[in-house]
């Protein structure tokens, strides 16, 4: 089977489809590469990553953290194929906090009705009731992230850092990039500026800890354009999935907060350990942005 990127005329995805036992093609006593110059897998990495850079410079949508609620708002807006989603990552492995369920245990836990989330990406789960159990958290994460990457219309650059947002007139215009090591040594070095990428709408999904959590709302906060950021409140799981849902939304013109970033701006509580709200709010922003870019969403 091949498949054709809408991207551009050049990037021909290849998938053969054999499901032969591939040890039984090549002679593992006797196994030689075919030959290559390094010269050109420097330029095949490169090329790629500067062509990217060009076409995702004006992007649709730009989803800055690709923690459990930015994947899952990737995963709703890529089934538009109209649609150019950029994912903006700070770490070198996106998936955020959904590589474990909670205090470094694997299983993950995720309350109904988001099993229905499961189901639409296919994550397998042992059915408990009123909630449902994935064996390994990483499970969830990875299956969600190849199917998401595999999309021709999501681009993935991570170790990259936002560290400002472009706003113009009380509208989010954009993201102000780095590479997330450089955005984590600005007062190590000298004045290191940074990359652009335009964009109609910018969903911010960067959680609420670590040196970068809640970067969208702090900026927001910092220009005026959010008054108070009161911070997550303590643990309360059956509150805080609800409101979590509930308070997604687009805070200002351009911008949609999704994930524990909503708890950090709305003071809403935690819910440690269960990631169905994750996975709904992202959803849900999703939405808020067709709903912004003017197309049909779900919303109502
Ligand atoms: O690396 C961050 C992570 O992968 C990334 N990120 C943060 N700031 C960034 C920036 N530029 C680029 N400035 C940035 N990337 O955002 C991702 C956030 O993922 P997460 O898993 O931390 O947040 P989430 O909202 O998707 O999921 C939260 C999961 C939690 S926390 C919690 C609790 O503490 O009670 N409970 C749940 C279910």
């Amino acid at each position: 089977m091949t498949i054709t990127s809408t991207q551009t005329a050049t990037s021909v995805l290849h998938l053969s489809g054999n499901q032969a036992d591939s040890a039984d093609q090549y002679n593992l006593a006797d196994f030689h590469f075919a030959p290559i110059r390094e010269s050109i897998v420097a330029r095949e990495m490169v090329k790629r990553y500067m062509e990217d850079m060009l076409e995702y410079a004006e992007s649709d949508v730009v989803i800055v953290g690709a923690g459990s609620a930015g994947l899952s708002c990737a995963w709703e807006l890529s089934k538009n194929p109209n649609l150019k989603i950029a994912i903006i990552e700070q770490s070198v492995s996106p998936g955020g906090g959904a590589w474990l369920g909670g205090q470094l245990f694997s299983a993950m836990v995720v309350r109904k009705p988001a099993h229905k989330f499961l189901d639409e990406v296919e994550v397998p789960y042992e059915d408990c009731g009123d909630y449902v159990v994935i064996k390994h958290a990483a499970l969830f994460t990875s299956t969600v992230l190849s199917k998401v990457l595999q999309r021709p219309n999501v681009k993935l650059f991570n170790a990259t850092a936002v560290e400002d947002l472009i706003v113009r007139n009380g509208t989010v215009a954009g993201v102000v990039t780095n590479w997330a090591l450089v955005a984590l040594n600005h007062d190590t070095q000298s004045c290191m500026d940074p990359n652009v990428i335009e964009a109609k709408v910018v969903v911010s999904s960067c959680g609420h800890d670590g040196p970068m959590g809640a970067t969208g709302v702090k900026r927001l906060q910092s220009i005026g354009l959010v008054k108070k950021l009161p911070g997550m409140s303590c643990l309360d799981m059956n509150a805080a999935e609800d409101k979590v849902v509930e308070y997604t939304r687009e805070v200002v013109p351009g911008m949609i907060v999704t994930g524990m970033e909503v708890a950090e701006l709305d003071g809403a509580p935690r819910m440690g350990p269960t990631f169905g709200a994750m996975f709904i709010s992202g959803q849900k922003a999703a939405h808020c942005a067709l709903k912004a870019l003017g197309l049909p969403h779900k919303l109502n």
